[in-house]
């Protein structure tokens, strides 16, 4: 049985892993691209998705604050629409946040959106419904929080809690129902759901989660549904992705990401485009396009996907900040997309001026800062029969010694942020 790369899996890993569940990484693996959608209840305050901790926000005022919600403008198709422009594979939307409120249908409490909201309207119903419609194309995954400053049985407290005016008591066991009951309602009522990706672990990191059940859950029901918990720490045994935040695999410059990187399951990293996951007003700090394909190029150079997020407007809407980006992006995959899609971590780690991807015997070689006309690239592993810019397929000189390939790269174009140079590898 083949592992992520085609390599043999280890023996522990290949016994608990269902065939299923390894395509699906598989699946994931190529993807390479995915879009995070962090809306809710907060993005009325257009302050962020942390606002009701931050600002201290009383329970019964935010649930007050919640009986506003009515994003009217709200189009489903539209988004997924806006998806595929962009070029991404899967969208992972926030279908409970910290603040606890749910923005789908559930029986487990009237705190939701269909409930407890003139807009009467399940926007998860109606994401998975375009997402499966037309052949699909598009996988969807929840974000679930296991975080909850909402909650009277989210007992006791955790490290971000402050008195919110809920009793000073609960029953966890309570609560753990609760999260397994709603994670069986999103994976029974929204037809195929590539996963569910996990936060807030971090509250309380020691507290008895029960996490092997819950995973054990989400196997049971959907076979091929991944696990993708942003827990900061070593995957454990059910989950299929580690998932680094606001960091490339491996670097820590977010202060909480570990510097373990597996080579067991396929990698992510979630990314913001601007400094806020959800809507904040007064957020105009957006990343260039040069700098998002550098990240989308950078992390595919660590074989990990680029998870990245908007921040939709309370009436529904996504601002053209980020919708700009996003077909930028997908323009840019429409001309570099076999240099991304499909392709593993390549032979040459990635460098202050590039990285490299692969795709069997073909090595993709991503410039993205390098002024000079050559550029010295270590030993690859195996002979350069042939060497050509991707886009355009003009022929790139090589010259191959024991120190490596030494390549003549065209000039840098002030529009390009990645020369890409396509090199087909052969056997010595
Ligand atoms: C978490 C969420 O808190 C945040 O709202 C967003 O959903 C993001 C994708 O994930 O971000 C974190 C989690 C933990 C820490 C910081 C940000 N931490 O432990 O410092």
């Amino acid at each position: 049985m083949l592992g992520l790369c085609g390599a043999p899996a280890p023996a522990q890993a290949r016994d608990a892993v269902p065939a299923e569940r390894l395509a699906a990484r598989r699946w994931f693996a190529d993807a390479k691209f995915g879009l995070f959608i962090h809306w809710g209840v907060y993005s009325q305050l257009g302050a962020g998705e942390w606002v009701m901790h931050n600002r201290k926000i009383a329970v019964g005022d935010y649930e007050w604050l919640a009986t506003t919600f009515n994003p009217t403008k709200f189009d489903a198709a539209a988004w997924v629409a806006l998806a595929k422009r962009a070029g991404v594979r899967y969208i992972t939307i926030t279908s409970r946040h910290h603040d606890g409120f749910s923005m789908f249908q559930t029986a487990e409490t009237p705190y939701n959106i269909v409930d407890w909201t003139p807009f009467h309207r399940d926007p998860l119903k109606e994401l998975a419904d375009a997402c499966h419609a037309n052949g699909g194309g598009i996988k969807l995954f929840f974000y679930y929080s296991q975080l909850d400053w909402h909650h009277p049985d989210y007992w006791p407290r955790g490290r971000t809690a402050w008195d919110n005016g809920r009793p000073d008591r609960g029953d966890w066991s309570r609560y753990l129902r609760f999260m397994d009951a709603q994670l069986t309602e999103l994976l029974t009522r929204y037809g195929p759901v590539g996963g569910i990706w996990f936060d807030g672990m971090w509250d309380k990191p020691d507290a008895p989660w029960q996490l092997d059940s819950t995973y054990a859950l989400i196997h049971r029901l959907q076979p091929a549904a991944l696990v993708i918990p942003n827990h900061h720490q070593q995957p454990r045994p059910g989950e299929d992705v580690q998932t680094f935040e606001q960091d490339l695999p491996g670097a820590n410059t977010a202060g909480f990401n570990t510097g373990y990187v597996s080579a067991e399951v396929p990698l992510e990293t979630s990314l913001t485009m601007n400094d806020s996951w959800g809507f904040n007003i007064t957020d105009r700090d957006f990343k260039s396009m040069r700098a998002l394909v550098g990240y989308l190029v950078r992390a595919a150079g660590y074989g990990a996907n680029l998870l990245l997020n908007i921040g939709p407007r309370p009436d529904g809407t996504i601002g053209p900040e980020f919708t700009a980006r996003l077909d930028s992006l997908g323009a840019w995959l429409g001309v570099y997309g076999a240099a991304i899609y499909g392709t593993r971590a390549g032979p040459v780690p990635p460098r202050s001026w590039g990285a490299t991807t692969r795709r069997g015997d073909t090595v993709f070689v991503h410039v993205l800062d390098w002024p000079d006309p050559e550029l010295a690239l270590p030993p690859l592993g195996a002979r350069v029969r042939a060497a050509y810019l991707l886009r355009g397929r003009a022929p790139v000189r090589f010259q191959e010694a024991a120190s490596g390939v030494a390549l003549t790269l065209p000039p840098p174009v002030a529009t390009e942020p990645d020369r890409v140079v396509v090199l087909v590898t052969g056997s010595r």
